[in-house]
Parts: C-alpha cells; structure tokens; sequence
C-alpha cells in the first residue's frame, strides 16, 4: 500500500464548531491510525485476519469506552468525542472501527447501563485497556433483522442458569474473553448475561470467506448446555429494549465511522484526479471527474453536519432512535456510493490494494447490513413519522 498521504477535507470549516478537546481527541486518533493502522491494514484484510497487535493503541486513544466514567477505566469523553474517534478509526478500517464500537457500545456500554456495580468494577476496567475482549450476541441463524423471535434460551437451575442456543455474525467472537449474550428466560422475556471464555459448553468458530471486513473477526457463538454462574446476569434492564439500547450507541458511533471511511475515499480520489494524466491534462481537469468529486464533498459535507447535530443532542440525552437511524442509514449510504464513483476515478488502480478504496467499499457492505439494516433503519423512519409501524 502507499504512503498514507490523507487530509481531512474539512469545507464548511466544521472545526470552528469543535472544543479544543475534541480535536486533540481527535488529532490523536488520526495521528494513531496514520502510524499504526494504514501501514499494516491492507496486509491484514488480504489474509483475512485481525492486527490483535493494535489492541493497546486502540485503549490508548480512548476507542474502548469513550464515554464510559473514568473511574470504570473509561475516558469520560462527552459523545462528540466519541463520534470523532469512530470517523478517524473507520478512516483506517470499518473493521477496526467495528472492534472498537463492539468493545464501548455493546459490550462495556450494557455492563456499565445495566449492571451492578460488581460487574462494573471486575469488567470495565480491564475491557478499557484492552486485557479483556468482548463481543456481542443478538442475531441468530433464523433471527436477524427481528431478533424479538430468537430462540436462545436459558433455564433457572437452582445455583445457575443453563444457557442453550447459537449465535451468527458475531464480531470479535473468534478472540473474545467475554460475551454479552441476550437470550430468553422460561416464559420469553430477554435477558443480557455475561460468559466468559473457558465456560464448559460455549465454542466460538471463527467465519471464514468473508469478501468484506476481512481484517475483523467475525463468528458464531454456541452454548451447548453453558453453566452460567447467576451473578452473569444484568439485572438493569430486560425485554428488547435492553439489546436495542445498546445500538442506539453504536449506530451513533457508525453514524461518524462512515464519514471517516468516505473522507480517505474522497482525498484518495481527488489526490489520485489531480495527478492522473490522461489527453494530456489531469483528469481533476474533466467535468465528469470533477462532477463526481464535487458531489462527494457535498455529500461529506452534509454528513458531518447530520453528526455533528445528533451528537449535540446525545450529549443533550435528546437523540431518539429515529434520529440515530437517519444519520446511520444516510451516511453509511453516503460513504457506499463515495467509494463507488472513488473507485471509478482510479480507473484500473481503484481495484488494487495499492490504495484504500475498495477494501473501504467492500468493508461499507457489512456496515450497511448490520446495526439494523438499510431497509430496517428506513422502516424506523417510516414508522416514526407516520405512525404506523410497517414491520410486521
Ligand atoms: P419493538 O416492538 O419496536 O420494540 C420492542 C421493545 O423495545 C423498545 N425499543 C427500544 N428500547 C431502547 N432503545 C431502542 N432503540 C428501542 N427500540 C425499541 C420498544 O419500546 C419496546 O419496548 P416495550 O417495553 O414496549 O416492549 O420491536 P420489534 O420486534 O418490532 O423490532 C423493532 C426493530 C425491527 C426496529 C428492531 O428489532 C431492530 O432494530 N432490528 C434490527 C436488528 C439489529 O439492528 N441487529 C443488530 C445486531 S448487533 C450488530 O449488528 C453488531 S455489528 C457490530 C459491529 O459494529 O461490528
Ligand atoms: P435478514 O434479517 O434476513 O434480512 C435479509 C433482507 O431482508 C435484508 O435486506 C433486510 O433489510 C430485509 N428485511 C428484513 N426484514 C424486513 C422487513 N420487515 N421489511 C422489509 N425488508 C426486510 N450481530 C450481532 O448480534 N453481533 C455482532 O457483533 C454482529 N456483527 C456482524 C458483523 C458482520 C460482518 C455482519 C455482516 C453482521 C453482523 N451482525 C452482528 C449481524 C447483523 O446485525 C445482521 O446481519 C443484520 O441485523 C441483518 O440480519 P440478517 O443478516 O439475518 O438479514
């Protein structure tokens, strides 16, 4: 890969609106992943594997648990910092980026929210330096998109709970200490319960061919008759709402990831039109070329503004679920087809490894999938302002 020449495009001088915390935040993180992550993270999406070796620079620059209290370990950034560290991370990698929003939103945001204080102080703080990884168990093999139907399920024993069932598409799985799995009790209400790696009965196979977000570990989670002590339990809060809860942060996360993997696409694009010569004079020179670099920065631009407000109104505790769906749903869209019209303005060289582009493409078809799809997140919408819930 060459040389990691990025510069943020930045039109609408949105760095006026930062505090001087959130851009030495943020320079941090932009400084790391230029370091740290673009010189090795090509080599690592060709072999399908995660740079575990990026564990400590990723605790360093405060990814596990940005907003989680300092004295669980976290960083006590307000969400803003926290947007900013996702869109410099998934400038590098949706991958990474996905590493670090499992660890904060679904794994150290449910212990911290739902908790006791006991699991508070025996996780947290070892989940925000890195000892301790962890993962996220919803989707099922039959339950993706509605995981009010999932079959996993356990038993009140007496001294335990006995854990039965299987989970798919689970990121960071393969590598794991913990996971925070949501499962039924006996009369079908869902509850969040910390297993730890090692429980007799709980295998974690890793999913191999993975076309896109290829340096993340992705895969099953499996109980088969898991004996899960009951101080695993979280006993802040059940039902869906529990599991959705914690989305709600992490598609706030992917809602400014998105920007940092179209931003490296953009400057990628344009650098690449500015010195390309074709008829005798830059292509950045052509109308077309220009069109399509032209409508990119709008669309960064608008972007960055979307997040930038819904993170004004999370530091507020007034973002919705419908408003963290719009910006998820529209800037996840936005980085997708940046990176497809990026591509194109390579020419030839936009399909190799020599540049970021289509690893960022091919990354943006999980990220547009997960978290609640493109279509569920329009259906979240759809139902917030009309009133009528289309699922079903
Ligand atoms: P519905 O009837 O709408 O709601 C059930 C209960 O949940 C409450 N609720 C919420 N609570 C807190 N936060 C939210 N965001 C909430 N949304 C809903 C709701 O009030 C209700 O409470 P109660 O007390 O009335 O029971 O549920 P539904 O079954 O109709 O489903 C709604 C739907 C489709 C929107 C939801 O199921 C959904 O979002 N589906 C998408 C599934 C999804 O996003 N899965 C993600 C899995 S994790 C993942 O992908 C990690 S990727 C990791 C990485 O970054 O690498
Ligand atoms: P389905 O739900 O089967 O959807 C298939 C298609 O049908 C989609 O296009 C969908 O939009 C559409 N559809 C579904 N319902 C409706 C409807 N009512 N109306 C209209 N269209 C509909 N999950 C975790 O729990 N933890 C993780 O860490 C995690 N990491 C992931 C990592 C990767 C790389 C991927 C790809 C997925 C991950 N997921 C994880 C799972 C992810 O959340 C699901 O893939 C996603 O929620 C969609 O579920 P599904 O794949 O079963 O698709």
């Amino acid at each position: 890969m060459r040389p990691d020449l990025f510069e943020a495009p930045d039109y609408y001088n949105l760095d006026e609106l930062l505090s001087e915390e959130h851009k030495l935040v943020r320079d941090a993180a932009r400084q790391w992943v230029k370091r740290d992550v673009t010189p090795i993270i090509e080599e690592f999406a060709q072999k399908a594997e995660f740079p575990q070796q990026i564990i400590g620079g990723l605790a360093e620059i405060g990814a596990f648990g940005p907003y989680i209290p300092v004295e669980y370990g976290g960083a006590g950034l307000d969400q803003i910092s926290y947007g900013l560290i996702m869109q410099e991370i998934e400038r590098g990698d949706s991958g990474v980026r996905s590493t670090a929003s499992v660890q904060s939103s679904l794994v150290m945001y449910p212990i911290f929210a739902y908790g006791t204080e006991e699991q508070r102080m025996k996780y947290l703080p070892k989940l925000a330096t890195g000892e301790y990884m962890g993962c996220f168990g919803l989707t099922e093999p039959d339950h993706g998109s509605n995981p009010s139907g999932m079959v996993t399920n356990f038993k009140d024993k007496g001294d335990h709970f006995l854990l039965n069932g299987a989970k798919l598409w689970i990121s960071n799985s393969p590598f794991a200490d913990i996971a925070v799995v949501w499962a039924k009790d006996e009369n079908g209400r869902i509850h969040g319960l910390i297993v730890e790696r090692g429980m007799e009965g709980f295998s974690t196979p890793e999913t191999h061919n993975k076309w896109s977000l290829r340096a993340s570990a992705t895969g099953e989670l499996i109980f088969d008759n898991v004996r899960v002590p009951k101080e695993n339990l979280l006993p802040g809060k059940n039902g869906l709402g529990a599991p959705l809860g914690c989305l709600d942060s992490a598609r706030y996360g992917i809602a400014w990831g998105a920007i940092g993997a179209a931003m490296d696409c953009y400057d990628t694009a344009l650098r690449y039109a500015k010195e390309r010569i074709q008829f005798g004079k830059p292509i950045a020179a052509t109308q077309l070329q220009q069109k399509k670099l032209a409508e990119m920065i709008t669309e960064i631009t608008k972007a960055q503004l979307l997040a930038f407000r819904l993170g004004q109104l999370k530091n507020e505790g007034r973002a919705t679920t419908a408003q963290i769906s719009m910006a998820k749903r529209n800037n996840v869209e936005m980085a997708i087809k940046i990176a497809r019209e990026a591509r194109q303005v390579l020419g030839g060289m936009g399909i190799t490894g020599e540049y970021s582009i289509m690893r960022h493409m091919m990354n943006l078809e999980s990220v547009i999938t997960y978290e609640g799809t493109h279509d569920i997140h329009l259906l979240i919408t759809g139902a917030d302002i009309t009133g009528h819930n289309a699922f079903k």
